[in-house]
C-alpha cells in the first residue's frame, strides 16, 4: 500500500513538473568538462521531447550526453543516437551516449520512431 502511495506521489510530481518552465537553452557552456576536457550535459527525455534538444558545442569536441527517461511512454523508451545505434532508455535510469560535435553543421538524435527529435550543433567561436 505504501509503495502504491509513492508510485502516485512520483507520478504527480512528475506531471507537475513537465507543466513547469521550460530549462534555458543550453550553450557552450552548459554542463560539466572533465579534466580530460569531455563535456557532460544532461538531457531529459520525456513525450514533450529532449530537454536541451538543442544542443551548441565547438567543431570537434567530445560530448557525453546523459540522457534519463521520464516519461512512462513507448515513444522515448528508445533513443536512435548521432551514428544511427538503438539505444535503450529504462525510466528514471541515466544512459551514457557519447558523441562528437561535427566540424559543420549539426548531427540529429531522435526517439526509436523518429517522431521527437534533438541536435547537437557545430558553433564556431
Ligand atoms: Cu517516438
Amino acid at each position: 500500500m505504501l509503495r502504491i502511495a509513492f508510485i502516485l506521489t512520483v507520478a504527480l510530481l512528475g506531471c507537475k513538473k513537465e507543466q513547469g518552465a521550460k530549462p534555458p537553452p543550453a550553450t557552450t557552456k552548459t554542463g560539466t568538462v572533465s579534466a580530460d576536457g569531455v563535456r557532460t550535459i544532461q538531457v531529459n527525455a520525456s513525450i514533450d521531447g529532449y530537454a536541451p534538444e538543442r544542443i551548441p558545442g565547438k567543431p570537434g569536441e567530445k560530448l557525453i550526453l546523459v540522457f534519463t527517461r521520464t516519461s512512462d511512454s513507448e515513444c522515448v523508451a528508445q533513443l536512435k543516437t548521432p551514428d544511427g545505434k538503438l539505444v535503450e532508455l529504462p525510466m528514471n535510469k541515466p544512459v551514457e551516449v557519447p558523441v562528437t560535435v561535427p566540424t559543420d553543421g549539426e548531427v540529429k538524435f531522435a526517439c526509436g520512431m523518429d517522431m521527437l527529435s534533438g541536435v547537437v550543433v557545430a558553433e564556431k567561436g
